[in-house]
């Protein structure tokens, strides 16, 4: 089965997503994922200048070997733009063997290790009133579980904490120029533990509640964010130091006992291998759009599994509905499974990516069509063209740049 054409498709609706769509000889068509939120157009580039070419006339079922010829024959390995392009191929190409099997991509990872998915949902509020309500928002939806973000006193306006639209999603800045927020860590630091306490006194003891640092600590005060939310008992601490310092992580496990999660800016096992070799963290959380697909996700499951390491991937918005249904195969069929980070979509994103998989009572299920189950409407997305988009930056008092 040849390869006889591949287009990316760009569409905006609430947030921008990139799409490419392999079609070939026999008539099946696969979707896959290639969103790298506020720098879009890179991927686009990447794909309809460099790698359509190389897959016209290829066949189809060669997954893995397409996936090592794009990987290792461009030579500039790895990167957020490469891998994200790569994921596309990889998730399209799955998608049309499953079609041509006639199955649900699960059933050609191993079949279901389980029978549904266990999600976690986002609560968020500018003050601690707010909060409480998005919990009980997001309790009411049947989470199982539950990240907790709050404003921090004193500070204008925080990632995660987002004005939302409708449907309750966050809104992108649109824009030519990225929000500037603020940033103070001592003040954060002081906040959150008395955060989580608030929490845990109105939910009691049993809710999963997790948190995002968002990589903006030092080592020496995320091992001190994770002692002082022990007695809360979260269920993970989230890239509490920046990513690209997998040693930092040492620091941080001598003083914690609380688990820790780290991977959504990765894209190759080769960012994990100290944390999983060392049983730095407790939890893997690449999305399969940004780390090359399907296949190389797989891989890195099966490397943690050996550490007893679980996954957790990253299901934010900016993933699309193609992204988050490859991800809910994955998540059914692998056995160390953790938990998946699950956003949703708006109404509109829902009905330019028709999906087959059904989120009830706080759980996935990816469903039975063939593939990984995902109708990309064309016509609807054409109507809903790309807008230009940023993350914010985060500037401390004096104007100096901080992770976000
Ligand atoms: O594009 C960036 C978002 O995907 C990211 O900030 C979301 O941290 C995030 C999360 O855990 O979902
Ligand atoms: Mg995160």
């Amino acid at each position: 089965m040849k390869i006889v054409d591949a287009k990316v498709v760009v569409t905006s609706p609430g947030r921008n997503f990139v799409t490419l769509k392999v079609t070939t000889d026999e008539g099946l068509t696969g979707l896959g994922d290639a969103t790298l939120n506020g720098r879009e157009l890179a991927v686009v580039s990447y794909l309809e200048d460099h790698v359509v070419p190389l897959l016209i006339g290829l066949d189809a079922h060669r997954i893995e070997d397409t996936w090592q010829s794009l990987y290792r024959g461009a030579y500039w390995r790895r990167g957020p733009v490469t891998m994200a392009a790569i994921a596309a191929v990889d998730v399209a190409l799955w998608d049309i063997k499953a079609k041509a099997a006639g199955l649900p991509l699960y059933q050609l990872l191993g079949g279901a290790s389980r029978d549904r998915i266990r999600t976690y949902g986002h609560a968020e509020g500018r003050d601690l009133p707010e909060l409480l309500d998005s919990v009980r928002a997001r309790l009411s939806q049947g989470f199982p579980a539950i990240r907790i973000q709050t404003g921090i006193p004193g500070l204008t306006s925080v990632y995660g904490v987002h004005t939302t639209d409708t449907d309750d999603k966050p809104v992108p800045h649109q824009g030519a120029q990225p929000l500037v927020e603020d940033w103070d860590t001592e003040a954060y630091l002081r906040h959150i533990p008395r955060v989580f306490e608030a929490v845990r006194a109105e939910f009691g003891p049993e809710l999963a509640l997790l948190h995002d640092a968002h990589h903006r600590l030092t080592p020496i005060q995320a091992a001190r964010l994770g002692q002082e939310l022990e007695p809360y008992r979260p269920f993970w601490l989230e890239d509490c130091t920046p990513a690209e310092n997998q040693e930092a992580l040492r620091l941080v496990r001598r003083h914690t006992t609380v688990q820790l999660a780290i991977g959504e800016v990765f894209n190759t096992v080769h960012d994990y291998q100290t944390l999983i070799t060392e049983q730095l963290i407790d939890y893997v959380r690449s999305a399969v759009t940004h780390f090359g697909g399907v296949t190389p996700l797989r891989k890195l499951f099966d490397f943690a599994a050996q550490y007893q390491i679980k996954s957790g991937i990253h299901g934010p918005e900016d993933i699309s509905p193609v992204g988050m249904a490859a991800a809910v195969h994955l998540d059914l069929a692998v056995h160390n499974f953790g938990i998946q980070e699950y956003s949703g979509h708006n109404a509109l994103t829902r009905e330019v990516f028709r999906h087959a998989y059904t989120f009830t009572d706080g759980h996935l299920h990816p469903g039975e069509a063939a593939g990984i189950g995902v109708e990309l409407d064309e016509d609807l997305a054409a109507a809903h063209p790309y807008r230009q988009a940023y993350l914010p930056v985060n500037r401390l008092h004096d104007g100096t740049v901080h992770d976000w």
